[in-house]
């Protein structure tokens, strides 16, 4: 694995805190705890990952492209780069956007990860139509393979060599390379990688392999049988293609046991689709899930990095292929950074969505014998929020019986309460308040709350 990113900035956070006392009414100012804004690069740079996105070349403008630059150390073409799109007539070549997205790449000190070459789809008509014999079939896909990975020899990190190679029962899937060529064109297409750009990091990357499952069961005896044929390969590629609510539960053993063969494993596509509209409960779901992805990656040396497809709900392939799905990325159409790409800074040792501009004010309403009813309020000028936690310590043994407009947990003397499904967004100038009852003895002293 290559990366070379100057080491992460390290910011301050500064927590402001403050309290007073208002005759009956307790309140106390709240806080800003100052959140990240070290872009997901840096963190994962610091952890010795990569993070990546697929790019559309046309789109690296405006704040696309700023993103896609400042975000990001990876990038893969999305599109162009695929034979269909580079050739698509025979022996006519358009390379603009392939070397655009480089040349992008190498003026943001980003690394680049080829896609594809040897695929059964978006391949050109004139190829897919042909009648070839086993022969020439084999001379088109070595020539395309040295044409293709030598003109960009040096300057890409790795390639996806082949793309898709099984159906979901782990057979091979029927393509124009596996009927022409059998199970060989595999070796082949990798040797013919290498040959062109000996220090490129050559994959097979598959969709529906991330848990341990008879598709990935195949890949791994593949990748078992090519290592010990000694046929050039340096990593498996899981492409995550999710389904909200369902990171398969074994993700981190299967990177393991791909990663105990020798070779390392990337997150090559991740998305995580959900039934549109979407929500602030399907948000933090699939927060939960972009971090759960994360997490796993992260645990295992061998894992690379995590590439999306797709940083933004405007460029995603989601909806055109599943009607009524999308909100699939970290970011949403208008380039608002979600819940998940505060899950992926998160895991990758970051922290959560700037709250500047917004305060809490916790309060004591009503007070009784045994009893109290708090509140607290939201407030947002010069900045908002499309979530929100806020979290407390109880000083004098103080617990939450109940609480409303947000959910509370309580465990010893911590309180953390999160935004309702209904309330996660504040808007700048506006306010959400949420209660709760609470039991309290001796002393009732009113917290110091932090917002995050
Ligand atoms: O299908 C999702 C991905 C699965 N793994 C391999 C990836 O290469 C694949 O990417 C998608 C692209 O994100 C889509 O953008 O591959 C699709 C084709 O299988 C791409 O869709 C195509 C559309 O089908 C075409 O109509 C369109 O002209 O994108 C083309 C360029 O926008």
């Amino acid at each position: 694995m290559r990366t070379s990113r100057p080491s992460l900035r390290v910011r301050l956070t500064a927590v402001l805190a403050g309290a007073a006392a208002v005759g009956a009414l307790l309140t106390a100012g709240a806080t800003t705890a100052r959140a990240a804004d070290v872009p997901l690069r840096d963190l994962a740079d610091a952890k010795s990952k990569v993070m990546g996105t697929a790019v559309t070349g046309s789109k690296l403008t405006g704040t696309y492209g700023d993103i896609a630059g400042a975000q990001f150390n990876w990038l893969t073409p999305g599109n162009a780069m695929k034979w269909g799109s580079v050739e698509p007539t025979r022996g006519t070549y358009n390379w603009a956007e392939a070397d655009q997205i480089v040349a992008f790449a190498e003026a943001h000190g980003q690394q680049v990860r080829g896609h594809t070459l040897a695929w059964h789809s978006q391949n050109p008509s004139w190829l897919t139509n042909g009648t070839w014999t086993s022969a020439e079939l084999s001379q088109l896909l070595n020539d395309h393979i040295a044409l293709e990975v030598g003109r960009y020899k040096g300057r890409l990190a790795a390639w996806d060599v082949v793309n898709e190679p099984f159906n979901e029962d782990g057979t091979y899937r029927q393509t124009l390379w596996y009927n022409g060529l059998g199970t060989g064109y595999i070796a082949q297409a990798l040797t013919a990688a290498r040959a062109a750009d000996p220090d490129a990091e050559l994959y097979i990357n598959d969709y529906n392999v991330e848990g341990v499952n008879a598709k990935c069961t195949a890949l791994y005896n593949l990748v078992k049988s090519l290592k010990e044929q000694g046929v050039p390969i340096d990593g498996v590629g899981l492409q995550a293609h999710l389904i909200l609510g369902q990171v398969p539960s074994t993700l981190q053993q299967n990177i393991q046991r791909f990663a105990d063969l020798g070779v390392d494993v990337a997150i090559t596509e991740l998305d995580i689709r959900m039934t549109l509209p979407s929500d602030s409960t399907k948000l933090a779901q699939q927060a939960a899930d972009y971090k759960a992805v994360m997490n796993a990656c992260v645990a295992v040396t061998r894992c690379t990095g995590v590439t999306v497809w797709g940083f933004t709900d405007s460029d995603s392939w989601i909806p055109d292929t599943f009607p009524g799905q999308g909100a699939a990325t970290p970011y949403d159409e208008n380039y608002a950074p979600k819940p998940a790409y505060y899950a992926i800074a998160e895991a990758l040792g970051g922290s959560g969505p700037s709250t500047d501009g917004c305060t809490a004010t916790y309060s004591v309403s009503s007070q009784w014998n045994t009893g109290f009813t708090g509140q607290v309020t939201i407030a947002c000028a010069g900045g908002s929020l499309s979530s929100w936690k806020v979290g407390w310590e109880f000083g004098a043994g103080q617990q939450i019986t109940q609480a409303w407009n947000a959910t509370c947990t309580q465990s010893g003397t911590a309180v953390q309460c999160v935004n309702a499904s209904y309330n996660g967004t504040v808007a700048d100038g506006g306010s959400v308040t949420f209660g709760f009852n609470g039991s309290w003895s001796g002393s009732n002293p009113v917290p110091t709350v932090a917002l995050g």
